[in-house]
């Protein structure tokens, strides 16, 4: 296992039905109220080569075009989320893939009825998170910044995991 550390980064990709549904700001707002930082964020169009490779394990899955479709349908909001456990954390907070069975206080739990149409994507071990970091954002794309809550976000011997 990887040692624990204060930068952890993961990728979330806040997908078309968010914007449509008018849940951008809800989206964003739950990671910030987390305690998660917020190190990366922009709007894109995503593209089939893109999509190709990001969903590649996908691939030979009968959902694999529509889910295509689905993602090429508005542009997304592509998110890089730091802090300690941050891949972990973040799906936690995201929930299962359905939102049928997604648990109440979950994203997908409360804002989705979908397995498609699922909200948000979420990078699943830190290998993933990692090759999905590069896929989207070069490294001037992403922040190193001190957070003035950070003293009351963290206890003493988690503010010591540097
Ligand atoms: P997750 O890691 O929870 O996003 O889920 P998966 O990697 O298993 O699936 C990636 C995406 O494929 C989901 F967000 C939605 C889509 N999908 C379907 O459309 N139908 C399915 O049966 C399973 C996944």
């Amino acid at each position: 296992m990887a040692k624990q550390n204060l930068k952890e980064r993961t990728l979330v990709i806040i997908k078309p039905d968010a914007l449509q549904r008018n849940l951008l700001g809800e989206i964003v707002g739950r990671f910030e109220k987390k305690g998660l930082k917020i190190v990366g964020l922009k709007m894109v169009r995503l593209s089939d080569v893109l999509l190709n490779e990001h969903y590649g394990h996908h691939k030979d899955k009968p959902f694999f075009t529509g889910l295509k479709n689905f993602m090429k349908s508005a542009p997304v909001v592509v998110m890089v989320a730091e802090g300690l456990e941050a891949i972990q954390v973040t799906r936690v907070i995201v929930g299962p893939t359905s939102g049928r069975v997604a648990l109440g206080g979950t994203i997908r739990g409360d804002l989705c009825i979908s397995t498609q149409a699922n909200i948000v994507h979420a990078s699943d071990s830190l290998v993933a998170a990692r090759a999905e970091i590069k896929r989207f954002f070069t490294p001037r794309e992403l922040f190193d910044y001190q957070k003035a809550d950070f003293h009351f976000t963290y206890g003493e011997e988690e503010r010591a995991l540097v």
